[in-house]
């Protein structure tokens, strides 16, 4: 009778108790990659750079996240750019390209404990069967996987707890066997199988072949929902929300992202949720712009964005651990009456309790996908009654979250007084859009630190001789697209060499234009003048190198960008294009050198004009391209090209 009357009175008890224990607990997670995601957080200023990660990292402190997820470099376009990979060609294996390693030891330095996961987009070319997939040769594939988990390990003393198959794209069962003989083969028993990053399609796979689901570890779904699929949930095998969230962040990110936290458990047992992405340190401009949990897209000043996603993530990192586990539905997890959601989470000695209750409204929580069905949330008194072992439990930490909207006000991740429970029984008045954490772990923490400093645009006139960059690595702020730019030495001077020699195993379809090409600067950028030095190679060599201004498109869209493309090939033919494929609206040819060349391109209003070696080479006036985009250099076709000295200014 009297939980009758609490619920007309819009109170509902909840009763917590430990008879029954519901899942292990196995972390909230982000991903660096799929791709390019950290390319800008790699020149930031140090001071700036260390304070960012530690809002991602740092225990006790901000997002403090359990795991960490990154791309195993395929040298293809996988979202905002290509990551570089540690195989270019079969004959070589290089492991000091990109950022993923140093973002790996950045992580662990500050959580020994944060669990890595490796997955790959694209594959590098010779490992392309013709249906652009990496199944060519499974065992290659697999041994250049376990080269990539073997180097972590030797070289940075890195612990891989997981590898992925290929993201968002169909596997070939076989090729899962064999992944996993090699990494058993090489000792890496320990090193789990997440499978297959896509949706929970691979529940079938298990089901038709007996012999697939021990080499298994867990299903991992991208954008689940909030739900599993019937067999998922009883197969046996852990559920995770192996990527989540892409949602622009601002609080109604915020709120998406604290709605799916609690309900994937609540509603579909999963046991991980990872964001993509970790850090939206890409170009404002390219796709999903600010789809990460904190911003950070400005090297050249420092200024960076803590956003409510890692307030939000805060709320149940850290008071819980990997390893603790979710009490029963029923007793600790479920909905709430009036709308909104509660889990909590035990710690293995039962010592410490989490409980994370959020009354997230529909229209303050969408998430970039699925679309969900509409539901309310009213505001509702619940009383929470620690039952059995739980009774022993009789205060707690409260940890508070009201969600505005943007502009209006927020109280994010804010201590409010201790609460003492009573005969085991706490009352919460719940209001919309909250989120509160109850719980025994005393060492939260509202990390801060100064204001970062002010944005700014990116700066001009601009000039890089790639000096400062340490070999192998990418040329700061050049966020290529397609191909691979790497940083090497003559043993005198540094220069940037597009690496590619043919296509990659595509995530997308970037590479479809066959040119290499890396963006810089600013989306909004018009009449602008850039120029460049470049020589030919004489060995694998791409058939020329262009320069290119008012990019429109970036990303998986970048085969279809428009924008003045003056190209330069190495026998001194030149063409001016409209887009990265279409239309040529002139050509000719002068003559070049067999080292190092000029090359100038300069966009006024509708003037267009290029110049090699110093000497003008068209001036005319067109119409088709757009009115402002990003720069860019690159080379013709896929093949090795060097450049030098990259000068940017505002055309006058
Ligand atoms: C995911 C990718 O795995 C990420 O690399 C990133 O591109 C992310 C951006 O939201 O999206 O890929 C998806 C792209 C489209 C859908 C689902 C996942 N979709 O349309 O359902």
């Amino acid at each position: 009778f009297l939980v009758i009357l609490g619920s007309v009175l819009g109170q509902q008890e909840i009763d917590l108790d430990t008879l029954e224990l519901g899942r292990m607990f196995e972390g909230i997670g982000g991903i660096s990659g799929g791709g390019a995601t950290s390319k800008l957080l790699v020149n930031y200023p140090q001071k700036q750079r260390d304070e960012i990660l530690d809002y991602l990292f740092k225990p006790n402190f901000g997002a403090s996240l359990h795991i960490l997820k990154v791309e195993i470099g395929g040298d293809a376009q996988s979202t905002d750019g290509s990551e570089s990979s540690h195989m270019h060609y079969e004959w070589e294996e290089n492991y000091e390209r990109g950022y993923e390693w140093w973002l790996m030891l950045e992580a662990k330095k500050r959580n020994p404990d944060i669990k890595l996961y490796g997955l790959s987009w694209g594959f590098p070319g010779f490992l392309r069967r013709i249906d652009n997939t990496p199944f060519l040769n499974n065992t290659k594939t697999a041994e250049y996987i376990v080269k990539w988990v073997n180097a972590a390990k030797v070289f940075y003393n890195l612990t891989i707890d997981f590898i992925g198959i290929w993201n968002e794209r169909p596997y070939e069962v076989d090729y899962i066997r064999i992944l996993r003989k090699t990494l058993d083969s090489h000792g890496f028993q320990n090193v789990l199988l997440v499978v297959g990053d896509n949706s929970w399609e691979a529940v079938t796979d298990i089901h038709n072949d007996p012999d697939l689901a021990p080499l298994i570890y867990a299903l991992g779904c991208h954008y689940p929902g909030t739900y599993a699929w019937d067999q998922a949930v009883f197969s046996g095998k852990p559920l995770w929300a192996s990527e989540d969230y892409s949602t622009f962040n601002d609080n109604i990110g915020a709120g998406c992202w604290a709605r799916i936290l609690n309900q994937n458990y609540v509603n579909g047992y999963m046991t991980s949720t990872i964001s993509w992405n970790l850090i939206a340190s890409y170009y404002g401009g390219l796709p999903y712009e600010r789809d990460g949990l904190m911003t950070a897209e400005q090297p050249w000043t420092g200024h960076y964005v803590v956003d409510n996603p890692i307030w939000i993530s805060a709320h149940t990192t850290q008071f819980t651990e990997i390893g603790w586990h979710y009490l029963r539905h029923g007793t600790g997890v479920g909905k709430l009456d009036l709308g909104g959601s509660y889990v909590s989470i035990l710690s293995p000695d039962k010592q410490d309790l989490t409980i994370v209750i959020e009354t997230m409204q529909h229209d303050h929580s969408k998430c970039i996908r699925p679309n969900i069905n509409w539901f309310e949330v009213k505001k509702q008194d619940i009383i929470i009654n620690l039952k059995g072992e739980l009774a022993k439990f009789t205060e707690m930490d409260l940890w508070f979250t009201q969600l505005g909207y943007d502009g209006n006000n927020s109280t994010v991740f804010q201590k409010l007084d201790t609460i003492k429970f009573v005969n085991g029984s706490f009352k919460l008045s719940l209001g919309l859009d909250q989120i509160y954490t109850l719980t025994t772990v005393k060492s939260g923490n509202h990390g801060s630190y100064p204001d970062p400093p002010a944005p700014k645009p990116f700066p001009l006139p601009y000039f890089d001789d790639f000096e400062g960059v340490q070999v192998y690595q990418e040329p700061f702020n050049l966020a290529q697209q397609a191909g691979s730019f790497e940083v090497l030495t003559d043993g005198k001077n540094k220069f940037v060499r597009q690496m590619l020699i043919d296509i990659p195993v595509m995530w997308c379809f970037a590479e479809q234009s066959g040119k290499g090409i890396t963006y810089i600067g600013n989306y909004s950028w018009s009449d602008i003048f850039l120029e460049v030095d470049f020589r030919c190679s004489k060995v694998n060599a791409s058939s020329g190198v262009f320069l290119a201004s008012r990019l429109d498109r970036s990303g998986c869209d970048t085969q279809l960008t428009s924008g003045a493309f003056f190209g330069m090939y190495c026998d001194g033919a030149w063409t001016l294009h409209q887009s990265i494929s279409d239309k040529e609206l002139d050509h000719g040819t002068v003559d070049i050198h067999e080292e190092w060349n000029k090359l100038s391109l300069l966009i006024h209003g509708h003037q267009i004009m290029g110049a090699s070696n110093g000497v003008g080479i068209f001036n005319e006036t067109i119409y088709d391209i757009p009115g402002s985009g990003f720069a860019a250099f690159g080379t013709l076709t896929f093949g090795l090209a060097d450049f030098d000295n990259l000068h940017i200014k505002t055309a006058e």
